[in-house]
């Protein structure tokens, strides 16, 4: 495959007029167009809006050259494709990126402020598109980046939801409040309506059997429409396309309804289409079976996998070559229906033989798996998966039957107890499968899979997961990223493994002070910022402790603020001890029907409003909680955080990508053996990482002792006063109740073992403490864990999943 670009006489490094350097004049030519043109506005009248949709546009016009050149590329040279199916991508906001990656921000900078606006408060003006919950999303976002920047041939296929995930607000006395998000209210800029790629999306019906085939006739149908958004790579040498699908009625409105005056029932047909793509479901790692998500499963995955037949069909005739210019993963098991949907196409529509079809599908398909969680594991019910899509029943039963009969000793099957598995509809779907971690990926031989694992060795891949440096670095951290350019010169950015050069001046005091000045100035920034947002005052010369990532007993904010309220006890009972001074920052959501979570939330914002009032131990002990954490929060935070909390139960986290983009900006970790903090730990070195806990086979053994949480307290007078002030009302105002689902569930159940992992965790704190004591070596150990982490790049992630998993050869 390799040279492939050059047989369609297509050259990278060949540069058109469009993609020449533009300098600030150009670029403020182009604002000042789009200004009058496609806002009609002249600058004198112009709104912040106005302006940051005329820089956009400006930008858009400067990617559309790479875009369309990658696309001619690809299609010259009959390249194999990713399609990469995601329910989530988290993609925050896209201008800053989009400059950065084509070179202009400087010129982007000039050109807005000779314009007389605020270049940094334009860009704030975007919304943070927010299609995604937590981790599983931002790392679909950061593949799409690493795709692009690389060459490899991408189609990002999602949904174009309406709403985004939650605006969250602690409005009622530090609970958390949800309230719609709302980001298409203004005009999206990147995207592309695309109305003449649209599909006929079916569900429900009926099936005739017609031999080997069969007539699927849907009950209802809904319009799938595309909007194209350009993605464009680290130099805007490559451009993929993310393509989000959008509901939409047949017919959008009901005429003889509205004639006779019903104007409720005469807008009815839409607004039921649209409740399909209206909003994203808003919880991560915990899973409800609804219809209406099953329907959005099938409605983005189904249009995708037409879209997909739709482009290869224009090129080939000949089906069975398929797996040769397709891979398909599968982002979980959200789109998992795309196995039998394929099939379906390939036997119903195109008359291919049932086992061929399906040896054909799974040769394009690939399933990454990203929670052991057993509730996440979706599972349908066999009665509503046989009412929403009664065609993919009867293929998921005979994939099963298949299956079984050719694995006759084994007891694994899709259809159980009346549900349908899509975990093992993946697998068995999928001719790779792969964890996101090493230690994950071990796990899902061990545990969830391991029957199929045993039947099918050597599907099970490990790919760890990783982040994209123009984002978590260049974007976020513009001082962190000058010192490294400096020090080891320009192309890191793409060459993220260059980090280690950095190693040697790490010895350099003089270096060193300038890693401290950098961190130094981040954090006021992040404190000014406090101050002005939330009104709280911090001491920016304070350790900056963060904890931000989805709410979860699994991910245990709640140990750490148990340690909190010890510590904050501590420090009274002996206020002259030199403590180290300590702003611990929490910040993240909770699904809204998960209860434990949404208590700890509330008990985080409490104790904050408790122990900041407390002038005895205000110097060394604030505590603060911005509300509505999204990616945007993230690239403020990480920049100007000392200590990575990266604390879950062991076996419970499958990576973690937060404790990655830590590590690379200077932060120390304390953490357990979960996840990819193994992999953390093992490139910077156990002296560079504060370890606690217990390992995951630990935390098994552990819960086979029933009283386990009983004993930790009992064994912690520091664990058990903590509890015991929550009890006795100390931070509800006297009320002993309010917190006892959360005290009763700590000292009865404690399945995710805070109480077991407490004093661990307390002393490894104060190991914090005293390498703190130290500013010069705790430098040091933070420029080390910048230099040693640049493996974590999505790029080398990207690379792995192209070698092992798609077989595709980069176009660049
Ligand atoms: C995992 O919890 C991982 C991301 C991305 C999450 C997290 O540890 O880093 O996926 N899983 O792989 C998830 O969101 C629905 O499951």
């Amino acid at each position: 495959e390799k040279g492939t670009s050059a047989q369609s006489g297509w050259y990278p490094t060949k540069i058109s007029k469009e993609t020449l350097p533009m300098d600030s004049t150009e670029l403020r030519q182009s604002i000042l167009k789009h200004l009058e043109f496609s806002m009609g506005k002249d600058l004198v009248h112009a709104s912040l809006y106005d302006m940051r949709m005329a820089l956009t546009l400006a930008v858009r016009d400067r990617v559309i050259e790479p875009w369309f050149r990658a696309t001619r590329a690809t299609y010259a040279a009959q390249s194999k494709r990713v399609y990469y199916l995601s329910m989530e991508f988290l993609i925050g906001r896209l201008l800053e990126d989009a400059i950065m990656n084509v070179g202009l921000t400087e010129a982007a900078h000039e050109a807005v402020a000779g314009l007389g606006f605020d270049f940094e408060t334009v860009l704030a003006d975007e919304p943070d598109a927010a299609l995604g919950n937590g981790g599983l999303g931002r790392l679909a976002a950061c593949f799409l980046d690493s795709m692009s920047t690389l060459g490899c041939p991408a189609y990002g296929y999602g949904i174009r939801y309406e709403h985004g995930l939650f605006r969250q607000s602690f409005a009622q006395d530090g609970r958390q409040v949800e309230t719609a998000e709302d980001w298409l209210r203004q005009a999206h800029g990147w995207e592309f309506e695309r109305p003449e790629a649209s599909f006929r999306i079916g569900f429900g019906g009926s099936v005739a059997e017609n031999g080997r085939t069969a007539i699927w006739t849907p009950e209802d149908a809904v319009l799938a429409k595309a909007y194209d958004t350009p993605i464009v790579g680290w130099q805007g040498k490559w451009a993929n396309t993310l393509r989000l699908w959008g509901a939409e009625a047949l017919t959008a409105f009901d005429l003889a309804a509205f004639n006779k005056g019903d104007f409720t029932a005469a807008a009815a047909p839409e607004a039921l289409a649209r409740t399909i793509s209206r909003v994203l479901y808003p919880d991560d790692t915990t899973e409800q079976g609804k219809e209406l998500r099953l329907k959005q499963e099938f409605f983005f995955t189904a249009a995708s996998i037409r879209d997909i037949l739709r482009r290869f069909n224009a090129e080939h005739s000949d089906l069975s070559g398929l797996p040769s210019r397709v891979a398909i993963q599968m982002n979980d098991t959200h789109p998992a229906i795309a196995g039998p949907e394929l099939v379906r196409a390939l036997v119903d529509e195109s008359g291919m033989e049932f086992d061929t079809a399906v040896e054909t599908a799974r040769a394009c398909l690939g399933y990454t798996n990203h929670t052991l969680m057993p509730e996440a594991l979706e599972r349908w019910p066999e009665e509503l998966m046989s009412r929403v899509l009664p065609r993919h029943m009867q293929i998921i039963e005979r994939i099963d039957e298949s299956h079984a009969k050719a694995h006759p000793k084994r007891n694994v099957s899709i259809v159980e107890n009346g549900e349908v598995k899509m975990g093992e509809l993946s697998f068995i779907m999928a001719n790779k499968v792969n964890g996101v971690s090493a230690l994950h990926t071990e796990l899902v031989k061990d545990t969830v899979f391991a029957e199929l694992n045993a039947l099918h060795p050597g599907r099970i891949v490990n790919e760890t997961n990783g982040v994209t440096p123009r984002r978590w670095i260049k974007g976020a951290n513009p001082r962190l990223s000058s010192l490294i350019t400096d020090t080891i010169g320009a192309g890191w950015e793409d060459r993220l493994e260059r980090l280690v050069e950095l190693e040697p001046a790490i010895a350099d005091k003089g270096f060193r002070n300038q890693f401290a000045e950098i961190k130094a100035r981040n954090k006021r920034d992040l404190a000014d910022w406090i101050e002005r947002d939330m009104g709280i005052a911090v001491n920016p010369a304070a350790m900056f402790d963060v904890q931000i990532k989805r709410f979860h007993e699994y991910k245990r904010q709640h140990l750490n603020i148990l340690e909190t309220i010890a510590l904050w006890q501590e420090i009274r009972a002996n206020p002259g001890a030199g403590w180290a001074p300590r702003v611990k920052i929490f910040g993240g959501k909770a699904a809204p029907g998960y209860v434990m979570a949404k208590e700890i939330i509330h008990l985080i914002n409490n104790v904050a409003r408790v122990i900041n009032a407390d002038t005895t131990t205000r110097d060394v002990l604030t505590v603060v909680y911005p509300p509505n954490y999204n990616v945007t929060m993230a690239e403020r935070l990480i920049p100007a955080s000392d200590l990575s909390e990266q604390i879950s139960t062991a076996g419970k986290e499958a990576s973690g990508t937060g404790n990655m983009k830590f590590s690379l900006n200077g932060a120390l970790t304390i953490g357990t053996l979960d996840g990819a903090n193994v992999e953390i730990r093992d490139l910077v070195g156990p002296e560079n990482f504060f370890l606690f806990g217990m390992t995951a086979s630990e935390v098994v053994e552990c819960r086979k002792t029933p009283d386990h949480a009983a004993r930790a307290i009992k064994a912690s007078n520091r664990l058990g006063a903590a509890i015991e002030m929550i009890e006795a009302g100390a931070f509800s105002n006297g009320d002993t109740e309010m917190y006892h689902g959360l005290t009763q569930n700590l000292r009865g159940h404690d399945y995710f073992t805070v109480c077991a992992d407490f004093d661990s965790y307390w002393d490894a704190q104060r190991r914090v403490d005293a390498a703190w004591g130290d500013q010069d070596n705790w430098t040091r150990m933070a420029a080390i864990n910048t230099a040693r982490t640049g493996w974590f790049s999505s790029d080398r992630t990207i690379q792995g999943y192209m070698a092992d998993v798609w077989k595709i050869t980069p176009m660049i």
